[in-house]
């Protein structure tokens, strides 16, 4: 055998394994195509929106479902591919599917503009643009079927993916109610129907900081003792790990002493999680799908939409679980990781402590591998976060989406968005089409991740930098989802589209 083809097939190998670890974690499309890229024909990317039978807690639940070829969850790109992908709304119900943190020209973003309006029940829709690289994922942003799982991760690997010799293992996180997302949503803006449906009120959802020990690395800016902040607005019944609880979780087999890449994705509309690697400790080299040097730890927040990548480097042939905790709870749910014989036993699905709320610590030590370029801002635009559970409504500079006012930019400009949180809860802002570096937090400048989604807590404030170079209308929301539902949206506008 030639050099050449040793590399040929161990390359092989790898992509193998790696579909293989990935179709194993959320059984995601395979990428064991043997063709090279370019070769795929759009027809072989069929991306279906429909409904499914999940089982949670011994009961079944019709939810959505996204999936990919051979009808797993998700779609993984080769590298070099492009998201050629048709997509076929075969959910009973019109929807609109958005690439979230993906670049695609304004009209693919998959968000409801006017000009963009959902997909009826039965159409296809067809998508063709160069995506970026990293952890992504899929939602609907068509009212509020993401709270019904309609979401999926979306891969895009890299070269690098290819080469390296690592299991990759995907993880998503949801959480789940056996009511409607109508219920929900009503519980919240009508207090009466509230005390009716049992769901705590902001009395008694509130998280007190005086109650916490203050050692545990929370930020606590803005948050004077006793001062109270709200957190899980809604009670769920559970929450998920690529789609099952703690009660039955996902085991992964791995290679004892192997090294895996866990890509970690928030698709929760309503929660916050903490990421517990328990015994062992990860290497963060990727916050939304962008390179960050490396950070090493064994807790880290993990805010609505956002994504981590970790490195994990199995100490042996043991079993590790993977827990994602609720802030301000016990609750929690994970995927175990185990090598193949290792005995695994039940967990707990609530842990001994109350989990703080999630912060910035991450954060502030997060740093781009590849910053923005230094450049004085062309435009800068400071946007009010506010609002409060009763009534229960939110705002960004005052207005309500969709009465709002465009941030107006142009093609080629350096923008800088500051965000000011006034309110008691936590605000995971969103930008569409465009990558934005973190360049201050809480008022202290960082040269900090290049990434999609941020956190701005209680009373804090973050400022975002990016470059207008994706012509459109774009949306930019809390991604809690009902926050975006009873009006945390605006639109940032390029001059000259209408
Ligand atoms: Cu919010």
């Amino acid at each position: 055998m030639t050099e050449s083809e040793k590399t040929t097939l161990l390359t092989r190998r790898r992509i193998f394994a790696s579909a293989v670890a990935i179709a194993g974690a959320i059984r995601l499309a395979p990428v064991t195509r043997a063709v090279a890229a370019p070769e795929r024909r759009a027809a072989d990317l069929r991306l279906t929106a429909e409904t499914r039978i999940l089982s949670v807690n011994g009961k079944p639940a019709q939810v959505f479902g996204l999936n990919g070829p051979k009808g797993k969850p998700g779609i993984a790109l080769l590298p070099g591919e492009r998201f050629r992908v048709d997509l076929l709304n075969r959910a009973g119900a019109a929807t609109i599917i958005h690439w979230h943190g993906q670049l695609p020209p304004w009209k693919q973003d998959g968000f409801p503009w006017p000009q963009t309006p959902p997909i009826p029940a039965g159409d296809t829709h067809a998508y063709d643009y160069a995506p970026i690289t990293g952890t992504y994922w899929m939602h609907s942003h068509h009212g509020m079927q993401e709270q019904r799982l309609m979401s999926a991760p979306l891969i895009v690997h890299s070269p690098e993916d290819l080469r390296a010799d690592r299991q990759e293992v995907v993880l998503m996180l949801h959480d789940f109610s056996f009511r409607t997302p109508e219920e929900l949503l009503a519980g919240l803006t009508n207090p009466s129907a509230t005390e009716k449906s049992g769901m705590r009120s902001s009395m008694n959802m509130g998280f007190r900081m005086g109650a916490l020990n203050t050692s545990s690395g929370m930020s606590a800016v803005g948050m004077g003792s006793g001062m109270k902040m709200d957190l899980n607005d809604i009670d769920y019944d559970a929450f998920l790990a690529n789609d099952r609880t703690l009660a039955d979780p996902q085991v992964i087999r791995t290679e004892p002493g192997g090294r895996v890449l866990l890509r970690l994705i928030n698709g929760a509309c309503s929660t916050e999680f903490w990421i517990d690697l328990g015994g062992l400790t990860g290497t963060v080299i990727a916050a939304d799908g962008h390179p960050v040097r490396p950070v090493r730890g064994t807790r880290l927040p993990l805010a609505i939409a956002q994504r981590l990548d970790v490195i994990i480097d199995l100490p042996g042939k043991g079993a590790y679980p993977i827990l994602a905790q609720v802030e301000g709870k016990r609750a929690r749910t994970g995927i175990i990781l185990a090598a193949s014989g290792a005995p695994v036993s039940r967990l707990a699905t609530e842990a001994a402590e109350y989990a703080p709320p999630v912060d910035l610590s991450l954060e502030h030590r997060l740093e781009a591998v590849t910053p923005l370029a230094p450049r004085a801002p062309d435009v800068t635009y400071r946007v009010i976060l506010a609002g409060g559970m009763s009534p229960y409504a939110w705002s960004m500079n005052g207005q309500f989406w969709p009465d709002v006012t465009p941030l107006m930019v142009t093609t080629g400009q350096r923008v800088v968005i500051e965000m000011m949180n006034a309110s008691m809860m936590e605000h995971p802002m969103h930008l569409h089409g465009h990558a934005f570096q973190v360049i201050s937090l809480n008022g202290t400048p960082v040269a900090g991740a290049v990434r999609d989604t941020v956190l701005v807590p209680p009373m804090g404030s973050v400022t975002i930098a990016f470059d207008a170079n994706n012509p459109g209308r774009w949306a930019f929301h809390c991604h809690n989802l009902h926050h975006m539902m009873t009006g945390m949206m605006t639109e940032l506008r390029y001059s000259g589209i209408i």
